[in-house]
This record gives structure tokens, sequence and C-alpha cells, in this order.
């Protein structure tokens, strides 16, 4: 029994590989990528290229397996996401932002199963502007999604024919709704609840998450943290914030959130020569859009190797 759905899992993810859906998807990833690039470029935002292993990485906020590569005596974490890395870069005086676009390993438990949502492994592209305030980084991630949703809709309105979706224009500002309000009404699921009601893109502002994002000075127990999220069902499409910067504050913060900071040495160093500078940054799926973009129903219909949470066999 469990051979026969080895090699179904196997031959479908074969399968997968070779259609015309998938073919589409990559082109318009390819588009996508591009005017990520071209975006950055013209405003002088430098890449980096991405960190794959390393002592420091991400918490995040919610659970997954660790997935560790012991070395020489150092512990290796596969990266989770760049945040604490966009931060250390701009550190130095003569980088002002910069992104990257980075594989981020996230081994999400088996119960993420049925989302159409996750995979353990995607791709994210992920900015960081010094000293700009959470609203400079929501326009500037505003701007980037509506020059991608145009570029995608002029160069791949093949492809978007052939799946049969047309994608619809959205005009920056996309509006703004506070994540406490719509979890009052809703309770957790408030996300896939609002966005299933949703037109519209919209922001979720204010939601305690990892200790980087930056609680309002103005106002103890907010934070200064925004998620945009997709229309029509499609959940989140990006998450940022403000960030934390000053060593005493990282250090409560962590506190707070039961994180041991023992697994932040280098980033925390940084912190407590004052090294590290305010900013405010954000990151996306690729594929999360690319799936958005085509319609799919499943994010892994959008990666040609993708591997869904809780699968008993992976092919690639
Ligand atoms: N990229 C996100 C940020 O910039 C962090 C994350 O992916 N967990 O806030």
């Amino acid at each position: 029994m469990r051979i026969a759905v080895i090699i179904l899992a196997i031959e479908g993810a074969l399968e997968k590989l070779g259609t015309k859906e998938m073919h589409c998807a990559l082109a318009v990833q390819s588009t996508v990528l591009k005017t990520v690039s071209d975006f950055m470029y013209a405003r002088g935002v430098m890449q980096l290229l991405p960190v794959i292993i390393s002592p420091i990485t991400d918490p995040l906020c919610h659970s997954v397996y660790d997935a560790r590569v012991p070395y020489c005596g150092t512990e290796f974490s596969l990266t989770k996401s760049m945040i604490l890395h966009k931060q250390l870069a701009l550190a130095s005086p003569f980088r002002k932002a910069i992104y990257i676009v980075s594989p981020n390993v996230r081994l999400e438990l088996p119960e993420k199963a049925g989302t159409g949502r996750h995979l353990l492994e995607f791709s994210q592209v992920d900015f960081e502007l010094k000293h700009a305030t959470a609203g400079e980084a929501m326009r500037f991630a505003e701007e980037l999604f509506t020059e991608i949703f145009s570029r995608v809709a002029s160069e791949r309105c093949g492809e978007l024919a052939t799946l049969g979706c047309a994608l619809p224009t959205f005009a920056p500002r996309f509006i703004e709704k506070s994540s406490r309000e719509l979890a009052e009404k809703y309770g957790r699921e408030w996300e896939a609840i609002e966005s299933a009601s949703a037109t519209e893109p919209f922001w979720a502002l204010d939601h305690e998450r990892e200790f980087y994002d930056c609680e309002d000075p103005a106002r103890a127990g907010h934070y200064l943290n925004y998620d945009l999220v997709y229309p029509r069902g499609f959940g989140e499409a990006l998450s940022g914030g403000m960030r934390e910067w000053q060593y005493p504050r990282l250090l409560e913060r962590m506190q707070r959130a039961g994180t041991d900071s023992s697994l932040f040495g280098s980033y925390l160093e940084a912190a407590k020569k004052g090294l590290l500078q305010p900013s405010a940054g954000a990151g996306f799926g690729v594929e999360r859009l690319v799936r958005f973009i085509c319609g799919f129903k499943d994010v892994a219909d959008a990666a040609p190797f993708a591997k869904k949470p809780g699968q008993e066999k992976y092919a690639f």
C-alpha cells in the first residue's frame, strides 16, 4: 500500500512538472522577478545574495520543525527568513536600502497540509529601507505590487488567457484594517474570513508578532507592523514592519515572547554596539504571488518542485 502511494506521488509530481499550466506559472514568475529587479534597481535598492545557512535566523511566530545542520561545533539553521540579516546589512553607513530573493525553509507541521498556502521551501522577496516609517514601507510595497500586476497583465496576457484568468487591476492605496478589530469580530481565523470576502487587497495593521517588529512607542501593546492580504480567499501576501533596533528593547521583546536570546549572538552583539539602525521593510512569497495571479487553488501549483507539508513522500 505504502509503495503504491509513493509511486503515485512521484508520478503525479512528474506529470505536473510538464503541464502547460506550470509553464504559464513560470512565465508569470519570470515577469514578477524581472519587475522586482527593475523596480529595485531604479530606486537604488541594492540586491544581496541569499544566506542559506547561518547560526541565526528568524524565530517565526508559529511553530515549525527545526532545520539545523551541525558543522564543526556550530549549529547552523537553514534560513527561515532573511529578516535578521536585512537589519545587519543596513548597519553599514554605505547602505540605505537592500533586497534579497532568498529561499526560505520552514518545515511546517503536518497540520498545515491542507491550507493550499504552505510549502516546506519557498522563495521570499525581502526588502528593508533604512530610517523608513511603516507608511513609507507600505507605499513602497504598494507601488511594487501595482507595477508587478500591470507588467504581468501586459506581458503575460497569453499565459493568463491560457489559464482562463483575468488579472484585475488594483490601485493604491490599499485600504487599511485593524487586525485586532478583525480578530475580535472573527476570532483566530480572521485573515482567512476577511480575505474570502474581500475584492481588493487590504492591509491588516498591528498584530503581535516576532520580537523584531517595533512596538508603538506611543501605545504599549500595539505594533507598527502590517500584513498585505490578497482578496478572494488567497490570504496573506506580504508581512513586514518597522523594526526594533535598540539592544534593551530587543532583549525586553525577546523576554516577553519567551525567545531564547542566546540564539541571536551576532545580531544582539551588533545591537549592543549600537550598529543596528531604525528601518522598516517587508517580504512576500513569490509562489503565493504567482498562485494569486494565476488563480491556482494551491500554492503547490506554482512551484515545479513543490513540497507540501505532511506528505507521505517527496519526489524532488
Ligand atoms: N520578511 C518578513 C519581514 O520582513 C519576516 C518573515 O518572513 N517572517 O518582516
